[in-house]
């Protein structure tokens, strides 16, 4: 089972982005409520950069959101200030979204992850910018943890985001990020881990993205992925990370280890699957057109 935080209530989206700076409810809230009855674990409330007047935009938000939902919250946001105001304003469980190893992040929303008795999105990127393999990942992962005990937070409250980044820009960064999936038990035991799933599929044309996202749920789940941020309305990817969809989740499995399904045997769905999952291990070139070739 992967832990789903539904990445739907966020200010780039057009509809939520004008109620949240109108501050109307309503569309806000038959969205959490949709969401929560979908399946998904936890809402990731995202208000962007939120520099004038993030504290009062994300309060807002919590509140709002709270009226429908117990549901536990992630505050995404770059405004430390907007952090703290939410932490404050939810009555419920709270995921500070995220902590980098930049020094002003890591000394502003440490101490708030203590005092609001938070868990905390270990984000892997450091001042020089993103991490370029999966050693680097690797030791900025060994870093953060190692900052964020020393600040007092236990190992099971962080969750490590090796940050993922769209298939059509570099298939090696995906590689990556799965290589040290593969590595993070050793790395830093006891630790959660948490991945963007929409970023990979950025990009993609927009009918196309879901295929992209489930099936690198699939891959990453084969490391032991403890939770995804998702498409709330993706209704087979949440019955992916539920447990379900297995004879699917063994034919990529098996990819990964090397077994080659004979794919004039495979029924469409599985030839989906069998192409992206192909194109995701580096094997198929990415190009837009990689279900029909
Ligand atoms: N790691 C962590 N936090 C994150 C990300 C991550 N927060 C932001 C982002 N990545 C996850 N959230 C989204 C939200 C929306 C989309 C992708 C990721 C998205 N939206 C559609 C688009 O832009 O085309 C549609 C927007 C809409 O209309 O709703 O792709 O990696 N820790």
């Amino acid at each position: 089972m992967v832990v789903c935080v539904a990445e739907n209530i966020n200010i780039m989206s057009k509809t939520i982005g004008a109620a949240i700076k109108e501050r109307q409810a309503k569309p806000i809230q038959d969205m959490a409520r949709d969401i929560t009855r979908a399946g998904a674990d936890y809402l990731d409330l995202n208000i962007g950069p939120a520099r004038k007047g993030g504290d009062e935009t994300m309060d807002w938000l919590v509140k709002t959101v709270r009226e429908v939902t117990d549901l536990p919250l992630s505050l995404d946001t770059s405004n430390p200030a907007a952090i703290e105001a939410g932490l404050k304003a939810n009555s419920g469980v709270s995921l500070i979204n995220s902590i980098s190893l930049q020094p002003e992040r890591l000394e502003a929303l440490l101490p708030m992850a203590v005092k609001y008795n938070a868990d905390m999105i270990g984000l892997l990127w450091s001042q020089e910018g993103m991490p370029r393999d999966a050693n680097e990942r690797a030791a900025h992962c060994v870093d953060i943890v190692y900052k964020a005990n020393e600040a007092g937070i236990p190992t099971e409250k962080i969750w490590i985001d090796p940050i993922a980044t769209p298939i059509s820009m570099d298939i090696n960064q995906v590689l990556a990020g799965l290589e040290f999936m593969s590595m993070l038990l050793e790395i830093a035991p006891g630790a959660k881990s948490i991945v963007g799933l929409s970023n990979i599929s950025n990009g993609t044309p927009h009918d196309l993205r879901h295929y992209i996202n489930r099936c690198y749920l699939i891959m990453l789940m084969k490391y032991g992925i403890y939770s995804a941020i998702v498409d709330g309305y993706d209704e087979e990817l949440l019955t992916i990370a539920k447990g379900g969809m297995v004879e699917i989740v063994n034919l990529v499995h098996g990819m990964m280890d090397g077994n080659e399904p004979a794919s004039k045997d495979l029924s469409p769905k599985e030839l989906e699957y069998y192409k992206t999952a192909r194109v995701l291990m580096g094997k198929t070139l990415y190009s837009h057109s990689w279900l029909t070739v």
